[in-house]
């Protein structure tokens, strides 16, 4: 078991996370590419995961290594971490407090919406569409009336809660969810626009461009 073991054998940062650009593992690489940090992307294929899932220190991922240290796990304090650490997230405590309750607010969604990706389509149909009706409006109204900023959620300059607004909105705004049209954040300028600035951040696109 090697749930907190100093790694001792690396010379810098490793992300662990599964072969895919999205969620947490896609919001925690943007975060430590716009850090400049040199980092190790170690991409984990699904056949691959059973067997080190019990390795990781909560079975999940994404996971930081960082030399020297414990591996770090859970994206909003991986997140908190790099921000604190680069100036990604508010040096005053009452503001960083308040980015990390946006951030919690994008947990409080996956955990609704993850449940529904293993469904059969009849029963996922059922599930979304309940979402649609109430889950997810009622999220977009509460995410909206709490961004103070704009265009990123702070005014003008980019933190790590902004790439977390950013892949929820992402993962919607294609309309490639089943069920769960694309229109679902139209309502939400700010929401809508802190997705936007993102996207269009040099720094993001720098690691688009990378392919
Ligand atoms: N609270 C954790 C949740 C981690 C999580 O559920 N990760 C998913 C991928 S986004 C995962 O590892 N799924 C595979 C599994 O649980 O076996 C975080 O914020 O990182």
């Amino acid at each position: 078991m090697g749930l907190v073991v100093p790694s001792t054998s690396m010379s810098k940062p490793k992300l662990i996370y599964f072969d895919a650009p999205v969620s947490r593992g896609e919001e925690c690489r943007l975060a430590l590419h716009l850090a400049g940090v040199d980092f190790e992307d170690a991409r984990i294929k699904s056949a691959d995961w059973t067997a080190m899932k019990e390795r990781m220190p909560y079975g999940a991922l994404p996971v930081l290594e960082l030399p020297g240290r414990p591996p770090l796990a859970h994206s909003n304090a991986i997140l908190v971490f790099i921000g604190r650490q680069h100036g990604l997230h508010p040096a005053d405590d009452f503001e960083a407090a308040r980015h990390e309750g946006m951030m919690q607010h994008v947990e409080d969604l996956r955990a609704a919406v993850t449940p529904t990706i293993r469904m059969g389509d009849a029963d996922k149909r059922v599930a979304r569409e309940a979402l649609v009706a109430g889950f997810l409006p009622a999220w977009a109204s509460h995410a909206e009336r709490n961004i103070p900023g704009g265009p990123f959620f702070a005014g003008g300059t980019v933190h790590v809660v902004d790439l977390k607004l950013h892949m929820t909105v992402r993962w919607f705004i294609g309309g490639k969810v089943d069920h769960i049209p694309a229109t679902i954040f139209d309502g939400c300028p700010k929401l809508v626009a802190v997705y936007e600035a993102v996207r269009d951040h040099p720094g993001v696109k720098s690691w688009y461009a990378k392919g």
